[in-house]
């Protein structure tokens, strides 16, 4: 059972991030280890030159998001941690992959109009072929298991969608042969998209959030608390903290709250229901993050400085993704005819 994720280093990482992500593989690291397997794990450097950036900006943002996951917990010696660009394998099979990816299914990714649209000066062919590039890091590893947000569901469909097809197309006549392994998403049962505390009608994201409305990761106890308590909710007269369609900021902090005490929503809500106020779940909610956050804000101070010792386990990652993509790449290779017979 091969658990594989990846995660872009982008801006700062936020709650959103970690609740819908990050802790996630930590969980998939032990069941990977439990299996006598190992979780892999990329920084995703490539689908960051999607759109506009700064280059020096993108190789601190790296490091920065390589002492986030280890900080959270990602040990690079029981798991596979690497930076995508230092595995050419995955952009190669990129190119492979689109032979038999539909320019129609690119165009219909809420991903690429969203982020099309916020691009000023230039609208790369990148951007419109992020998904294959992420089908790309999957697939490369024969993953079956792919822990990541709500967010990410058509990307992973789409990711099926190429392997199947590619199976149909290059896996020989009759019963094709599984040359790509089909992966399966996994998606968080609480917490499963985080949403804005300024706008949460929209989710918790790096590029078009506001820094009042997004809990970064590293923000102090102070500034984490501040944001909570002015976290939009609703005017209802006297308030209820339930979840409901009308009730997305109220919804969002039950959801931050129950993921950050491992309860579940309805938990919550029982728990508020002599609740004077929104005041009270903004308090609950604030102390809950602050205090779920606190190990992983004390270890990254420790861990981010030291960028040789975060390249070395870089280094050792990309080794061993390379091992196993290697192979993969020459059975595509064969399949299509690229290249000199196998
Ligand atoms: N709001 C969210 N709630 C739950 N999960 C989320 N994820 C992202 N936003 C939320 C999950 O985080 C993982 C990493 O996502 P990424 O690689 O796209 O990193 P990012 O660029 O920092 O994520 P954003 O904020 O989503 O950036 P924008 O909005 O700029 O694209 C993924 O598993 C994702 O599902």
């Amino acid at each position: 059972m091969r658990v594989y994720s990846g995660i872009q280093p982008t801006g700062r990482k936020h709650l959103g991030n970690y609740l819908g992500a990050i802790r996630h593989y930590v969980t998939g690291q032990e069941e990977a280890r439990a299996a006598g397997d190992e979780a892999i794990f990329c920084v995703v450097d490539l689908h960051a030159t999607t759109v506009a950036y700064d280059p020096a900006e993108l190789r601190d943002r790296t490091y920065d998001t390589v002492a986030i996951l280890l900080a959270a917990g990602l040990d690079p010696a029981a798991s596979i941690l690497y930076r995508q660009g230092d595995v050419p394998e995955v952009p190669e099979l990129t190119w492979l992959l689109t032979a038999v990816t539909a320019h129609g299914d690119l165009n219909r990714m809420h991903q690429f109009k969203e982020k099309s649209a916020q691009q000023r000066e230039l609208v790369s062919a990148g951007l419109f072929l992020y998904p294959v590039l992420m089908a790309a890091d999957v697939l490369a590893f024969r993953a079956d298991r792919v822990p990541v947000g709500d967010d990410q569901r058509q990307h992973i469909e789409l990711m099926r969608d190429i392997a199947l097809r590619f199976n149909a197309r290059f896996g020989g006549d009759g019963e094709p042969r599984e040359i790509l392994r089909v992966p399966e998403g996994v998606y968080p049962t609480v917490a499963a998209r985080i949403m804005d505390l300024q706008a949460p009608e929209r989710k918790m994201s790096t590029s078009s959030g506001s820094i009042e409305g997004t809990l970064y990761l590293l923000d102090d106890a102070k500034t984490t608390e501040k944001k909570l308590k002015r976290a939009v909710t609703d005017s209802e007269n006297p308030p209820r903290i339930v979840r409901g369609p009308e009730k997305a900021g109220v919804s969002n902090l039950i959801d931050i709250l129950a993921a950050t005490t491992d309860r579940t929503p309805d938990e919550v809500e029982a728990s508020l229901a002599d609740a004077r106020g929104y005041g009270d779940l903004k308090v609950a909610a604030a102390d809950a993050v602050n205090a779920t956050l606190a190990p992983l804000r004390e270890r990254y101070a420790e861990l981010r400085g030291d960028e040789a010792a975060i390249e070395e386990a870089l280094a050792v990652g990309a080794e061993k993704a390379r091992a196993i993509a290697q192979p993969v790449l020459a059975e595509v290779r064969e399949a299509m005819g690229v290249g000199p017979r196998g």
